[in-house]
């Protein structure tokens, strides 16, 4: 494979061609090609464990933190009391883990294509794969198109947590996918999903926030910072059923002491907040109708 050479695994991808990330690999711990895709996990030197699917880097060890609480804290807190909560996609169970976590949600649902990435987390990736141990938690192996068509107006909270538009999750970055998260969703219902980049992926995501707006009354894009991610970071998309959704203004605070116990190590709510204050030029990129020096970061 062209991406591991000499020890170290490098990422390419057509999505942020003319660069490349790597990492000092210790040890191959698995390969295999499942119905879906390449699936890869890695030892490495620096960042220990790390899942890799068709080349791109999905999550380690040392960092994976930072999305799982972001792509999950940011809609649960925006909304005044989850209990019912979707997931599309998320194969390592990271996501489930962090979702399970907060205090007014019963019942999580998961919905991931690929078996086998399930199957590998479990083995390689434990300390993210602990989230299918969830009682809270059923989990469905399939298509998150259709089972959505199956589930109307049921989930408080959808977060679409995917690998990139190009392969099987490009679909879920198309306008028909949000149609139907929207049908899915109780009223004042929320959903998240992976943004991209704002530096390299500017008119996928304008085109994706044109689109929402369409859909949904608020919405709304923060970023996290991951070091493993092209470009240091990730974007996340917010959309609510809700016309009054602040999505920077959390409606649930949490003390030190709180955070500590859920072991919560980048959320926060002065981090949520912060997670919507975009720069300039992503600002006129992204939110082109805020261009008239409005600082609310909800799109209304
Ligand atoms: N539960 C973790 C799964 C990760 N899902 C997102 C993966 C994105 C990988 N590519 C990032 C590229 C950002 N431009």
């Amino acid at each position: 494979m062209d991406a591991l050479k000499q020890g170290w695994f490098s990422e390419l991808s057509v999505l942020w061609s003319g660069q490349s990330f790597s990492l000092q690999v210790e040890q191959v711990l698995h390969q295999e090609k499942s119905k879906y895709q390449d699936i890869l996990v890695l030892q490495t030197k620096s960042y220990g464990t790390v899942l890799v699917l068709d080349g791109v880097i999905q999550c380690t060890e040392k960092d994976e933190f930072s999305y799982q609480e972001m792509i999950s804290f940011l809609p649960l807190a925006s909304h005044p009391n989850p209990k019912k909560v979707l997931i599309i996609g998320g194969g390592d169970g990271g996501v489930a883990r962090e979702v399970a976590k907060y205090p007014t949600v019963e019942s999580i649902t998961q919905c991931e294509i690929d078996d086998r990435v399930i199957e590998v987390s479990k083995k390689y990736l434990p300390f993210m794969a602990s989230g299918f141990d969830s009682p809270k938690l059923t989990l469905h192996v399939g298509d998150g198109f259709e089972f959505m068509g199956k589930h109307q107006n049921e989930f408080d909270v959808i977060i679409t947590d995917s690998s990139d538009p190009v392969g099987p999750a490009e679909s879920l970055f198309q306008e028909n996918y949000y149609h139907l998260l929207s049908s899915a969703l109780r009223p004042g219902g929320i959903v998240c999903s992976q943004g991209e980049n704002m530096w390299y992926h500017e008119s996928l995501i304008s085109g994706m926030m044109k689109f929402c707006k369409r859909i949904f009354p608020s919405v709304g894009y923060a970023y996290t910072s991951i070091p493993t991610y092209p470009g240091g970071q990730i974007g996340l998309l917010l959309c609510s059923k809700d016309p009054t959704t602040k999505f920077e203004t959390p409606l649930r605070q949490f003390s030190d002491q709180e955070l500590d116990e859920m072991n919560l190590r980048y959320y926060s709510s002065e981090m949520h907040t912060a997670a919507f204050i975009l720069p300039r030029f992503a600002q006129k990129a992204i939110r082109p109708r805020l261009d008239n020096g409005t600082t609310n970061e909800t799109i209304k």
